[in-house]
């Protein structure tokens, strides 16, 4: 972070002012340091996992079993790139440049969500990963679209639109394999076991161990803590998982009267911090593929560099009449 602040108070009071009133800091209004360093943090993540989490079903895109899955996991898998972009861009408003994120990424001083570091073993992952992982995408992302930094918001509005078909995508392929053969249905709980505890994860550690969440949520950036989030994700989950007619892995799961909600197990925390520090089954294979993807695509990010500093020349050489080059600029 940069040197500590020369706070200018009118300016500190109208960010204080604007955050209480549940408005907008927009990028041209002053805000504390540590705020920009917060979202930076935030958004930077959320992009990474969105890209990153094209690889675990994108492993299924030349295995789909019809053209209607593979169309459907076409879709999807591209949505997430969509998602990337827009998180690089609101990240951009920032004052961070994407190809410094980027390599934040792929030499691992950033982080991305710990649940793109399982392996998808079977179709039937792909369905589970539509429902549980973008179900708790889904919970943990809404209350996101009221965040109190305009542009990461209004990222979030069309993004949680798209998961939501995500997630019925995946609800459906698996209803899909249940109504199928014992193989199928097998296969289907199969998946359910072992995505069950990395989807609570995902909501991060719980709350007496986790250190952004106070400072974000006086800044509004998160509205719910991650237990909160947690619970609302289980409470929603439970009777879809008894309508598909699989079994949550988990015996503490029962029925609370009295908080009208669901009781549910301790999941190993332990595992989640070794998968956030880099030791989960797919970590290094995930991190590699990136940067080898990023390598690939140099030659595309040189040409265009090339190509903009070709229309500068020729804009300069032409002068201020030569409209011709914006005409076709225009189309593209
Ligand atoms: N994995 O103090 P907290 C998706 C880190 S997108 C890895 O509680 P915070 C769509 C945390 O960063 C999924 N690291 O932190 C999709 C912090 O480390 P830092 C991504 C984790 O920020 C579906 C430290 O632990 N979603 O699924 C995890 O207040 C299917 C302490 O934690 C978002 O990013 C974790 N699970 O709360 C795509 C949503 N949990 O940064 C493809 C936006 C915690 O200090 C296919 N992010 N950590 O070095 C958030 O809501 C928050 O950042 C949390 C963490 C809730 C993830």
């Amino acid at each position: 972070m940069s040197a500590p602040q020369m706070v200018d108070q009118p300016l500190e009071g109208h960010f204080e002012t604007v955050v209480a009133a549940e408005q907008r800091i927009e990028p041209r209004d002053w805000m504390p340091d540590a705020y920009r360093a917060t979202l930076v943090r935030q958004i930077a993540q959320h992009a990474h996992s969105e890209i990153i989490g094209m690889q675990p079903e994108g492993n299924w895109l030349t295995r789909a079993p019809s053209l209607r899955r593979k169309a459907i996991l076409l879709a999807k898998a591209q949505d997430e790139a969509g998602h990337g972009l827009y998180l690089y861009a609101a990240a951009e408003t920032l004052g961070v440049d994407r190809a410094e994120l980027t390599d934040k990424l792929i030499s691992g001083r950033q982080k991305y969500s710990s649940i793109f570091n399982y392996p998808t073993l079977t179709f039937a992952d792909v369905g589970v990963i539509g429902w549980l992982v973008d179900g708790a995408a889904i919970c943990n992302q809404v209350p996101l679209c009221r965040c109190s930094y305009g542009p990461y918001a209004r990222a979030m509005v069309r993004i949680c639109k798209e998961e939501s078909f995500h997630q019925r995508q995946g609800y459906e392929l698996l209803m899909t394999l249940m109504r199928g053969t014992d193989t199928q249905r097998r296969m289907v709980q199969d998946a359910v076991d072992r995505w069950w505890w990395p989807s609570l994860m995902m909501f991060g550690p719980p709350d007496d161990d986790s250190p952004n969440t106070a400072q974000s949520m006086a800044w509004r950036i998160k509205r719910h803590t991650n237990d909160e989030l947690r619970q609302r994700f289980v409470d929603m989950t439970v009777p879809q998982a008894q309508h598909l007619g699989v079994t949550l892995p988990d015996p503490a799961l029962s029925w609370n009267e009295e908080r009208g909600s669901w009781d549910f197990g301790e999941p190993d925390w332990s595992e989640l911090k070794q998968v956030i520090k880099g030791q989960g089954p797919c970590n290094t294979q995930r991190v590699e593929r990136r940067r080898a993807a990023h390598e690939d695509g140099a030659w595309v990010r040189e040409a265009a560099v090339a190509y903009a500093a070709k229309r500068r020349a020729e804009a300069g050489a032409g002068g201020a009449g030569d409209h011709r080059d914006e005409d076709e600029g225009a189309g593209r």
